[in-house]
């Protein structure tokens, strides 16, 4: 999201402050992204790309088992997460000085502010496990390595800190001040000096004879119980709490697992843990809401989608016998998969689904759905009224029964009238239903035309028992309105709503409202491409569309 580059102090930058600040200065662990957005929202100035965290995080022991490139893309995400250094834990560089200039051209090209490497071999083992049979570097060796880093880095500001082993592998102060003047010399911008003991006597002790010959930094992890204030009349420049966020993931984790799953329920974890709202915000996906708007074609990314799928269809027989007939599957996808699939595919983003006959069955991913428990004794509008707050802006309402080819989806989305439904001027050729079935039947302004000069035909009027010469096509089931069109569907719902046969009313009396009430409901004609799955035979035309 951020880089280097786009900050106004660069973050190699920024680490080079901190290792020249005059107060003590925190990096806090991250082994991750998301890890690493939180301690920059807390506040610290640094991160420490733990070793042992990001092996942990990735399931594998701190002993290189991950390799240096799955390293770097982890530490890539956390750059990419945050605008404050990052210092690489890079063990022993991974390899011998070549490997490590390789690892510092990368790291610079991934923002990553700086890299301790320690004194140990590879492949190395975390300091706190046998810490004292790990053999170390030799003097020649190591500082090559540093030189190594130094040559390579095209920043001037990339940072080096090298890590002395020495205490840990049981060496004296006297062996330590060797190398560190050796590491100096070889050009490590500070050296981090590594102690397991639960008292800081030897960081203390060795910051004493060194007298502030470089940034000293120190990783307190066994001696945590010290005052930071020690650390700060010691000249220690920066602490590193190495390992406690991994360490807190880890515990919360656990406690909420083992709930969960000895509850066989999250109920008492929900207030226990974020909502999924934090999480959208961590990963700034308000940031894409705006760009979509800015950059998707216009409309789609905001538009929404309304699937009323309640009823069961009767007519269906055993089909919808514990499903409704939105689920039935069609090629072996359920009826709704496809619709969503389709409305996905036009950029539709927020998919509102009405369930009501085996709501529990009717499920699909991403989608938001709504119930209409009276489902049995109520008509297509109370469904739609359960969905009244999401006709909102520009919206597309479709029955959850039809199948349809793309281009009529685009087709009406392309129409910039405040209502457009889509009408089947071919409507003769459809199969007339005995009894049951229920057809929009449509007469408008003009009829289906050829020509496409014509001026937009406007619905005047919608039923089922249109006389056969006023019929000029039939409405598919699809609706797409603007944001006034959506305020007028509402507002027209909200008068048929308290009309006392509300709940048996059908999108004819709504539309036949609105006519008469002067608004312009646009018919978009269609020729055939769509069918609706009311029966039997309906179902077998729609397995072989
Ligand atoms: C790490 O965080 O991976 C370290 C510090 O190297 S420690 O584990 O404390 O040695
Ligand atoms: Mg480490």
């Amino acid at each position: 999201m951020t880089s280097s580059t786009t900050c106004e102090i660069s973050k190699t930058q920024q680490f080079k402050r901190l290792l020249q600040s005059r107060r003590l200065e925190f990096l806090m662990e991250a082994h991750n992204a998301l890890s690493a957005r939180i301690v920059e929202e807390a506040g610290f100035r640094g991160i420490w790309a733990s070793g042992l965290s990001i092996s942990a995080a990735l399931g594998v022991r701190d002993n290189n088992e991950a390799s240096w490139t799955q390293v770097l893309e982890v530490v890539e995400f956390m750059s990419d997460a945050t605008r404050i250094p990052i210092l690489l834990d890079g063990d022993t560089g991974y390899g011998n000085f070549n490997n490590m200039r390789r690892l510092v051209k990368k790291l610079e090209q991934r923002g990553v502010a700086a890299v301790c490497i320690e004194d140990k071999l590879f492949p190395k083992t975390n300091s706190f496990i046998e810490g004292e049979r790990q053999p170390l570097a030799t003097i020649d060796e190591f500082t090559g390595k540093i030189k190594a880093v130094k040559d390579a880095q095209t920043d001037t500001d990339f940072c080096l800190v090298a890590r002395l082993e020495g205490f840990i592998a049981g060496w004296g102060i006297d062996e330590m001040l060797r190398r560190a003047e050796a590491y100096h010399f070889a050009g490590a911008d500070a050296l981090l000096i590594h102690s397991k003991k639960v008292t800081p006597d030897q960081v203390l002790a060795f910051a004493k004879a060194w007298a502030n010959k470089c940034p000293l930094v120190i990783a307190p992890t066994t001696y945590y119980s010290t005052p930071v204030e020690v650390f700060e009349q010691a000249g220690i420049r920066i602490v590193i709490w190495a390992n406690q966020n991994v360490r807190s993931a880890i515990a919360a984790m656990q406690e909420t697992t083992r709930r969960i799953f000895a509850e066989r329920s999250v109920q008492n974890v929900e207030d226990r843990i974020v909502p999924v709202k934090e999480v959208f915000r961590l990963q700034n996906a308000e940031e894409l809401l705006l760009a979509e708007e800015r950059y998707l074609p216009k409309g789609r990314a905001s538009m929404r989608a309304i699937i009323l799928a309640a009823s069961r269809g009767n007519e269906l027989g055993d089909v919808t016998a514990g499903i409704p007939k939105a689920m039935v599957p069609i090629g072996g996808t359920p009826l709704l998969h496809k619709l969503v699939a389709q409305f996905r595919a036009a950029g539709v983003r927020a998919i509102t689904v009405v369930r009501g006959y085996a709501a529990e069955t009717v499920r699909a991913a991403d989608v938001e759905f709504i119930e209409n428990e009276d489902f049995e004794s109520t008509g297509e509008l109370v469904s739609l009224h359960k969905a009244l707050d999401r006709i909102d802006g520009d919206t597309i309402i479709s029955f959850g029964d039809i199948l349809f080819r793309q281009h009529i989806l685009n087709n009406l989305l392309a129409e910039e009238h405040d209502i457009v439904i889509a009408v089947d001027a071919m409507w003769e050729r459809r199969r007339k239903r005995e009894g049951g079935g229920y057809i929009d039947y449509i007469t408008a302004t003009r009829p289906y035309s050829l020509s496409y000069d014509e001026e937009d035909a406007f619905l005047t009027e919608i039923g089922p028992d249109l006389s056969a010469d006023k019929i000029q096509g039939e409405w598919i089931g699809l609706i797409k309105t603007t944001a006034r069109g959506s305020a007028a569907i509402c507002d027209a719902l909200d008068v048929v709503s308290r009309r006392p046969d509300f709940r048996r009313l059908r999108f004819d009396d709504l539309f036949n409202y609105l006519v008469r009430r002067g608004q312009r409901v646009q018919a978009l004609y269609i020729t055939g491409q769509w069918l609706d799955v009311d029966d039997l035979e309906d179902l077998a035309r729609a397995q072989a569309f």
